[in-house]
C-alpha cells in the first residue's frame, strides 16, 4: 500500500506576515504607519519570500521601518542608507533591496549619496517619507521645508532658501524610475512600490507623509492639495516638462525608463591570487 501523503501547498503570505511583532513608537496619526502598511501589502502582492528581501535605512522616525518588518533589516547610519544598500545589492544581486528614510536623511546629510545612487542605477527601491521636517530631532527645518515656514525656533523667520526638489534632482542625476504618492492613499502607494520593485534599476518613490507632531497642518494640506496627475512616460524631456509645472502635490509614476541597472564589475578569478603572489614577491 502506498502510504505517502500529499503535502499541502503553503498558504500565501499576507501583509501581516511581513510585519515584525515590534510595536511602532511613532506618534499616533504619523503618516509612517500607512507607509509600512503599503510596503507589506506590496510584498504580499509579490509573494516575495521573506528571506529574499533586505530592508536598509538611515536614522530618523521613518528610518525605523526595517525594525517593524519581518524581512532582513539594517538600521544604518544617518544619511548612509543608499551606499549601504547599493553595496548589498552588488554583493547579493539575488536579494530584493528596499531602502527607507526621511527627507532629512536622504536629501540633507545623504544628499551626495542620493545623487550617485540615481546615477549608478543599482536595482534598489528607495522610499522617502517626506514630511518637510526633522521629526526625530524635534522639528527643525529640512531641505524640503518651504522658505517661509516659521514653525521652528531655530529658523523663526523661515529657512529663507528655496526647497530642494527631489524629483527634478533625481531625473537630472539619472534615476530610471520616479514616482510620488501620498501616505493617505496607501493603495496607490502599494501599487507604486510593486512597480518600483519590479523595475530593474534605481526606483525613487517620494511619499508625502505628514508629521502630525511638528507639522500638524500637513494632514489637511496634503488631503486638500494632492492630485493624481502622472502616467508613466519614458521620455525624459516630457518628464522634465511635467516637473517644471509641478506644484509639489502631483502624484503618480512620473518616469520609467529601462536603462541597464548597475552590476558588480566582473573581476577575473585569478586577481586575488595575483595580488597574493605580488605580496610574496615584495616580502622575499
Ligand atoms: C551623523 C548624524 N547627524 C545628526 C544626527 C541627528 N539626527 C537623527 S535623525 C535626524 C533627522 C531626521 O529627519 P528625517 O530624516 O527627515 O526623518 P524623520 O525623523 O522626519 O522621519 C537627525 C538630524 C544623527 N543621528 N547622526
Ligand atoms: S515626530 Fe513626526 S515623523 Fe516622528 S513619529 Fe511623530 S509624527 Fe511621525
Amino acid at each position: 500500500m502506498n502510504d505517502c501523503k500529499l503535502i499541502p501547498a503553503p498558504a500565501p503570505l499576507t501583509a501581516k506576515d511581513y510585519r515584525s511583532d515590534l510595536k511602532p513608537v511613532w506618534c499616533a496619526g504619523c503618516g509612517d504607519y500607512a507607509v509600512i502598511a503599503a510596503i507589506t501589502r506590496a510584498l504580499a502582492e509579490l509573494q516575495l519570500p521573506r528571506e529574499d528581501v533586505a530592508f536598509v535605512s538611515g536614522i530618523g522616525c521613518s528610518s525605523r521601518i526595517p525594525a517593524y518588518s519581518a524581512v532582513y533589516g539594517f538600521h544604518g547610519v544617518h544619511g548612509r542608507a543608499l551606499p549601504l544598500a547599493t553595496g548589498l545589492k552588488v554583493a547579493r544581486p539575488d536579494l530584493t533591496v528596499l531602502v527607507a528614510g526621511g527627507d532629512g536623511d536622504g536629501f540633507s546629510i545623504g544628499g551626495n549619496h542620493f545623487l550617485h545612487a540615481c546615477r549608478r542605477n543599482a536595482d534598489v527601491t528607495y522610499i522617502v517619507m517626506d514630511n518637510s521636517v526633522y521629526g526625530m530631532t524635534k522639528g527643525q527645518a529640512s531641505p524640503t521645508t518651504a522658505a517661509d515656514w516659521t514653525g521652528s525656533v531655530l529658523t523663526p523667520d523661515g529657512p529663507g532658501v528655496p526647497a530642494f526638489r527631489p524629483l527634478e534632482i533625481a531625473l537630472a542625476a539619472g534615476a530610471s524610475f520616479i514616482a510620488r504618492a501620498f501616505s493617505g492613499d496607501p493603495t496607490t502607494l502599494a501599487a507604486q512600490i510593486v512597480a518600483g520593485i519590479r523595475h530593474e534599476g534605481f526606483s525613487l518613490i517620494h511619499v508625502l507623509c505628514p508629521c502630525v507632531t511638528y507639522r500638524p497642518e500637513q494632514q489637511k494640506e496634503f488631503k486638500a492639495r494632492v492630485h493624481a496627475e502622472w502616467q508613466p512616460t519614458d521620455d525624459r524631456r516630457e518628464a522634465f516638462g511635467r516637473l517644471l509645472d509641478d506644484d509639489g502635490y502631483a502624484t503618480g509614476i512620473l518616469y520609467r525608463n529601462p536603462r541597464p541597472a548597475y552590476r558588480a564589475p566582473q573581476v577575473a578569478a585569478t586577481t586575488l591570487d595575483a595580488i597574493a603572489a605580488g605580496f610574496e614577491v615584495a616580502a622575499a
